[in-house]
């Protein structure tokens, strides 16, 4: 018995969190007088004080203040001792019930103490003091506020240096919550674990390069991730790094050509723009980023104490790190620029039925120079579109819309396809050495879950990732242990838990999920909006987790709460289809790049016929943006599979993204959906350390001198386990496995690591005495 169900089994007969979190099912626990305890007060607050007196209806509370107030029975809870303020795990609080938690995270948060851990995972409170220490300063600072997270990657790193399984750290937790910054530490750390090679210093750089061209400024975040990475990195059998490897989930680029008031696109532009030398300004043309339509529209163009051409000037030394030339490095900045220009390219309307040619001005010319093609053709394809009418070819104007559109679509393909070169050139510097390579840890890190009043596609895709990462999360600590208890005959209480499947066959459903439909969808000729919401409420209506329709908009019920989905071009975003003129206008290009990127959407893994293009039916047409997302997860998800994964659940207290401000119900509503909660419970009853009987036997074998090599395992590990004197409440022995409560091996590593240091001075004392 731990110490949370002998302190309970007094007071009540539920030791459950839910119990605890929700009713009064503990409510005879604080009928003591003197007892600290939480009362919620009418406007819903929680404070803390100490039972005057109680009654069977109400208790008398005397608050920390000074004050007394009322409070019915049901709004009592437990509180946690003193001494127990602000421990570093919330598994050892004797009392686990919300504002217990909360309080116990606050504490340490203004303390500086931004992760607490939960059992098998940390959780990680977003600090938001992107303060700039010097360096010194700095070094000694982070030794204070990291302990917690150094040592989830250093027990990673062990884990896999001693074990026989790959390793991971997920990070979850909401746009703006620190998953990038905290994968940056871990990454750093991990890299600091790896020796200081060449290798090291490639992968830090690297994953600053994918921030330039993956990263901007949203609503939530001002450095928001806007693709998802598994970066794997492998170490030799001595630890140290030789090589890495990494994933990428869909890059948003609708961001390229449309942007929200007050968001940006990807930093990499507004960097160019202010910190291009200026023979590069004057080859590319470029102006400062409030010329270019593209960056203007928002109305925002700098971020607060970020210094755009400083970091560009850290990105190029990045770039020259990983191996990419300057020569390289000048075309993808031409290439930036002429996504810049091709933003700028504006029409006239020439006909009654709004039929439009290109102006040509300076925006045409510098984007068709920058991109190495003729003028004409790239006038002709932003206003003109084939149609293939059996053997001849009808060429027709566009309108003003289909124009802007193509013109976007050639935009964002071109930026898309950049960051995927890009990718490839990293991955290529960071080449394993498939001769030294022994084991990875990979690390995962996603956009965050999205909600804003309207949701498009791209949310609809980076919640259905979180959703499936969610689930993988839960799957993990939830089931599995469970399932695997039952299997190896253990004894232990069973924990109901919340599963989101539900929203996930909503999405994935045959042939009627969010998807499918979507994709039926998109093909059709005559859909719009109204259409696609009327199709998903006819087959989708009976999942609870369909939450209903309006005015071209749909709603789902996540994990994390409901989103409501719609609109701004939901459905083209889905087909993405690219014109195959407009690949065929790449392939004329004069520079590698753009002729590189043709060829590339060209490539026969990524097409399948279809005979719906939303321009035209020439050519072919890309797989669904959704089902190419599903796909990559599913691989992501599959490469975890195989390895042990550690969680880091990040969490934000406000939403303003300001340091010393702790939002009680934002923090308890991110606690609550990422099943924290659920998890403390769980490690708690739960035996988190697990080792075989041949695994424990051959790591703490050696401690038992006098054993016989013929002995089993098993009674082996059993004769250590007592020499140790290691209480019997604190494991289990099952089938073909031993497993121990939190920290219980901890005495047997320390006398392992005495005998094998005794070892080696013995050893050095005989090469000694031979000397
Ligand atoms: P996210 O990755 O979870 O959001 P970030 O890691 O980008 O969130 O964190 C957001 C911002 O919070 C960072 O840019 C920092 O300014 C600050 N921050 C986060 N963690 C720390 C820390 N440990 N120390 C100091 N500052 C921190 V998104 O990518 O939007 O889901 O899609
Ligand atoms: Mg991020």
């Amino acid at each position: 018995q731990n110490d949370y169900s002998d302190l309970y089994a007094t007071h009540s007969t539920s030791p459950s969190v839910t119990d605890e979190s929700t009713s009064g099912g503990n409510v005879n626990c604080v009928l003591n007088k003197e007892f600290q305890v939480w009362c919620q007060l009418s406007n819903g607050q929680w404070k803390s004080g100490k039972i005057e007196s109680a009654s069977i209806e109400d208790s008398l509370v005397m608050l920390s203040d000074g004050s007394v107030v009322t409070v019915p029975r049901g709004n009592i809870l437990p509180a946690n001792p003193d001494y127990l303020e602000g421990n570093d795990d919330l598994i050892r609080l004797s009392f686990l019930n919300e504002p217990s938690v909360l309080h116990n995270l606050q504490t340490r948060y203004y303390d500086d103490q931004i992760y607490t851990k939960a059992g098998r995972i940390l959780v990680a409170i977003n600090p938001f003091n992107d303060v700039h220490f010097h360096e010194n300063e700095f070094r000694t600072r982070k030794k204070l506020m990291y302990p917690l997270v150094h040592a989830i990657a250093e027990s990673t790193f062990n884990e896999m240096m001693r074990g026989e399984e790959n390793q991971s750290i997920i990070l979850s937790g909401q746009s703006g919550a620190g998953k990038t910054k905290t994968a940056s530490i871990v990454i750093e750390y991990l890299a600091s674990l790896g020796g200081h090679n060449d290798m090291q210093h490639k992968l830090l750089q690297a994953n600053l390069i994918l921030e330039a061209f993956g990263n901007a400024k949203t609503f939530m975040n001002h450095n928001s991730s806007r693709f998802g990475k598994l970066i794997e990195i492998h170490f030799n059998s001595t630890g140290e790094i030789c090589g890495a490897q990494i994933e990428t989930l869909l890059l948003e680029k609708s961001r390229v050509a449309h942007l929200s008031k007050g968001e940006r696109s990807y930093h990499i532009f507004y960097q160019l723009c202010s910190g291009a030398p200026s023979h590069l300004k004057e080859k590319f043309n470029l102006k400062s980023s409030r010329e270019f339509d593209y960056l203007k529209q928002s109305g925002c163009l700098t971020i607060d104490a970020v210094d755009d051409a400083q970091k560009f000037h850290t990105l190029v030394e990045a770039l020259d790190v990983v191996q990419i030339s300057r020569e390289d490095q000048e075309n993808a900045f031409a290439m930036l620029s002429a996504i810049l220009w091709l933003g700028n390219i504006s029409f006239q309307i020439i006909d009654s039925e709004n039929h439009v040619e290109v102006i040509a001005d300076e925006a045409v010319a510098s984007a068709s120079k920058l991109l190495g093609c003729d003028v004409h053709d790239l006038m002709l394809l932003l206003s003109t579109h084939h149609i293939q009418a059996g053997n001849n070819s009808v060429t027709q104007k566009l309108s003003s819309e289909q124009a802007i559109g193509m013109r976007n679509t050639l935009a964002k393909s071109i930026y898309a396809s950049l960051f995927d070169w890009l990718l490839e050139r990293i991955n290529m510097s960071l080449k394993i050495d498939q001769q030294k390579a022994w084991r990875s840890i990979s690390i995962v890190d996603i956009y965050g879950f999205e909600s804003f009043q309207r949701n498009s596609f791209e949310q609809f895709c980076i919640n259905y990732a979180n959703e499936r990462l969610q689930q993988y999360f839960k799957r993990h600590i939830f089931k599995l242990e469970q399932e695997e208890y039952n299997r190896e005959g253990i004894d232990w209480t069973r924990v109901d838990f919340n599963d989101n499947q539900e929203c996930l066959n909503l999405f994935e459903q045959k042939p009627y999920g969010l998807l499918l439909l979507l994709d039926e969808e998109s093909k059709s000729v005559h859909a719009t909006d109204l259409t696609l919401v009327n199709k998903l409420k006819h087959h989708l209506s009976s999942n609870p987790c369909f939450k209903g329709e309006k005015d071209g908009f749909f709603s789902v019920l996540h994990y994390a709460g409901e989103v409501l989905y719609g609109k701004s071009g939901f459905l083209e975003k889905n087909i993405d289809s690219m014109h195959s003129a407009a690949i065929q206008l790449l392939s004329s290009c004069t520079y590698e790049l753009p002729q590189l990127f043709a060829s590339n959407l060209l490539k026969p893994s990524q097409m399948h016929m279809s005979p719906l293009l939303s321009l035209g039916a020439t050519g072919f047409q890309k797989q669904s943006v959704g089902m190419k997302f599903k796909d990559q997860l599913f691989k992501l998800l599959q490469q975890l599979e195989t390895t042990k994964p550690h969680f880091i659940c990040c969490i934000k207290p406000n939403n303003k993204q300001l340091p010393n401000m702790f939002e009680k119900d934002l923090v308890l509503q991110q606690l609550r959906s990422s099943g924290v909660l659920e998890v403390v419970k769980i490690s708690r009853s739960g035996y988190p350390t697990q080792m075989t009987h041949q695994q424990f036997a051959r790591r703490y074998g050696l401690l038992r001198l006098d054993h016989e090599t013929s002995q089993k395992p098993l009674s082996l590990s059993v004769a250590i386990l007592d020499q140790f004197n290691i209480h019997p409440d604190t494991y289990q022995v099952g089938y073909t496995k031993l497993f121990f409560r939190s920290g219980q091996v901890a005495t047997l590593e320390d006398a392992r690591n005495r005998m094998l240091q005794g070892i080696v001075k013995v050893q050095k004392c005989i090469r000694g005495h031979l000397a």
